[in-house]
């Protein structure tokens, strides 16, 4: 009758009678198979796009990303946050559709299904640890001990290993369920509870509300979607119109980034520099317009004008494709300083800009310059910049 759920097949779970005849049929593997796919789409996305994202703040030696197009990094980091809020519903779809299965006899049993109970229970683990702490993270929201940025990239690997076990154990299942039409089941005909809800509204609801989570943090990106964007916690509010991050005052720097003596001091091998921004000023001026895309999710273009980062190195020495350290005001904090390899160096649009939209830089934005370079995250995009050196 109910064959959405057969008691019979090797590759399904066995359930235990009374339990079977009591789920809805949208509670199946059909359901499972189609959810789980669209999850494991959006999970792969985040996963990739997450890696790319960690290679730019701790690049390996063999690690090299571009400085163009300019916009790139911003939809990476976009479409990571996006499809970890859209994977969200997914997972919740995902585990009321296979919840009375989870407790199939028997619990453990064979090593091969001891296996499969192992995988899901990292794996549901692990993801709703990724999506809660990634949610978190992009409302500034840190209410735990441990340093974000690595565990969530070493869980990223738990989770992704379990879901590799996962599928690998579940493809046949998949398949078999992929290729079942859809049963109706007559009203009448069976038990009262099979007639249940129907899988296509339970995988209709799942797309919906994933397509409304992704709409309501696309905003932080998209511009066009702002207005719409109910979770979206920044959107372009803050001085000159793009969002801050960490405040002057927050990094104790207000009184050494207003000082008359304020120097920018550059190092390029064995010659050092000091500019005044008078000094800053009189150099050739660049303009770029470029965003700030925050690990965070948000982001927003603006145009910045100041100098050339090579043009800087080049008033002071000769540069020869080394990696440069640009180190704020600010002593302490997580992000105080940025190093910049030779792709980002060499490109035009790399600047320690002095303003913003045709503006000197409020303070909030690093007054007197900031590190802007194309294609990176906000996260190195340094404010209040005090020394850039050439390592040698
Ligand atoms: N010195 C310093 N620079 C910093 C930060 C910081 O905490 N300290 N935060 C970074 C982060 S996380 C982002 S997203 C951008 C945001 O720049 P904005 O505040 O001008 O928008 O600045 C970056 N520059
Ligand atoms: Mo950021």
């Amino acid at each position: 009758m109910n064959d959405e759920h057969p008691t019979s097949t090797t590759s399904e779970l066995l359930l235990p009678d009374a339990l079977s005849t009591q789920i809805s049929p949208a509670r199946s593997t059909a359901v499972a198979a189609r959810v789980g796919i669209l999850l494991g789409i959006a999970i792969t996305i985040c996963f990739l796009t997450g890696l790319i994202s960690h290679g730019i703040q701790r690049p390996p030696a063999w690690f090299w990303w571009p400085a163009h197009p300019v916009w790139l990094y911003r939809v990476t980091q976009g479409a990571h946050v996006i499809s970890g809020v859209i994977a969200i519903p997914l997972v919740i779809v995902k585990l009321w559709s296979v919840y009375p299965r989870l407790f199939a006899r028997p619990l453990l049993g064979n090593p091969l299904r001891m296996l499969e109970r192992g995988s899901i229970a990292v794996l549901v683990g692990s993801t709703i640890f990724q999506l809660v702490t990634g949610l978190f993270n992009t409302a500034q929201y840190y209410p735990w001990r441990f340093f974000f940025t690595t565990t969530h990239y070493a869980f990223a690997f738990i989770a992704a290993g379990a879901l590799a076990v996962h599928l690998a154990i579940k493809l046949p299942v998949v398949r078999d369920a992929l290729a079942r039409p859809e049963v109706t089941v007559p009203v009448g005909e069976s038990s009262t509870e099979v007639a249940g809800i129907s899988r296509r509204v339970v995988v209709g609801s799942a797309i919906a509300a994933a397509a409304v989570a992704a709409i309501a943090v696309a905003g932080q990106t998209v511009p066009l979607l702002r207005r719409v964007s109910v979770l979206a916690p920044r959107s372009g509010t803050g001085p000159q119109g793009v969002p801050v991050n960490r405040t002057a005052a927050q990094a104790g720097v207000t009184e050494a980034a207003r000082a008359p003596s304020y120097r920018l001091v550059v190092t390029v091998g064995e010659r050092t520099r000091e500019f005044s921004l008078a000094d800053l000023t009189a150099l050739p001026q660049t303009t770029a317009t470029l965003p700030i895309a925050c690990v965070e999710g948000w982001s927003v273009g603006a145009e910045w004008s100041g100098v050339a980062v090579r043009d800087l190195l080049d008033a002071v020495g000769t540069y020869r494709g080394e990696d440069v350290v640009f180190q704020s005001l600010e002593r302490g904090g997580l992000y105080n300083r940025s190093v910049l390899p030779q792709p980002h160096i060499e490109a035009a649009d790399s600047l320690v800009a002095l303003r913003i939209g045709g503006e000197e830089l409020d303070i909030e934005h690093g007054y007197p310059c900031r590190l802007i370079a194309p294609n990176r995250p906000g996260v190195l995009q340094t404010k209040w910049l005090s020394t850039v050196a050439v390592l040698r």
